[in-house]
């Protein structure tokens, strides 16, 4: 298993739209456990594999409290369920240190691929349903900072492209 590098905002690989997995085989299965140790490691609670430059249909998150429930999601199809917006203080891996607020549906049903190829569909409410439409962004190259007023995004792109000068 192995840590990967994480792209960080304004990376412009980030913009990246992934495309479908066709097959899931044992490098689709070695990327999902490098992700996962990756966004342990972080810590965080979710990685999408356009965030490792890898731009496939494919994300790993666990909310759990104990981080003891990894879920994968290869493909992932959302639908609404409860239109109703809930707000939320996110961050991002892609764009460290960093929270704002962002109104998503609450509750929402996805339909996915599991690590052996096998769809499954479960509905999500809660943090899980919020961090799965953040991580489904990420495969149509959106980012959180996206939903904010661009005074804010731009504030954020400067103090990240001075970090990330002052690490070169
Ligand atoms: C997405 O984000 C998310 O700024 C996952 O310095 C987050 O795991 C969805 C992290 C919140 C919904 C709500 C961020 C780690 C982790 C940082 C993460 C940082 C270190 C972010
Ligand atoms: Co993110």
């Amino acid at each position: 298993m192995a840590v990967l590098e994480i792209l960080e905002f304004p990376d412009s690989r980030l913009r990246t739209e992934a495309e479908p997995i066709t097959e899931v085989t044992q490098a689709t299965r070695t990327l999902i456990d490098d992700m996962l140790e990756t966004m342990y490691a972080a810590p965080g609670i979710g990685l999408a594999a356009t965030q490792v430059n890898v731009h496939q249909r494919l994300l790993v998150m666990d909310v759990s409290d104990d981080k003891s429930e990894p879920m994968v999601f290869i493909n992932p199809q959302i639908t609404v369920l409860d239109p109703e917006l809930g707000e939320y203080d996110e961050g991002c891996l892609s764009v460290p240190g960093f929270y704002e607020t962002v109104s998503r549906p609450q509750k929402v049903e996805v339909s996915a691929l599991d690590r052996n190829g096998e769809s499954f569909t479960c509905q999500l409410q809660g943090l899980a349903a919020i961090c799965l439409q953040h991580e489904v962004d990420h495969l149509n190259g959106k980012l959180f900072v996206d939903y904010l007023s661009t005074l804010k995004r731009q504030r954020i792109r400067k103090k990240l492209e001075k970090d990330q000068r002052q690490r070169a």
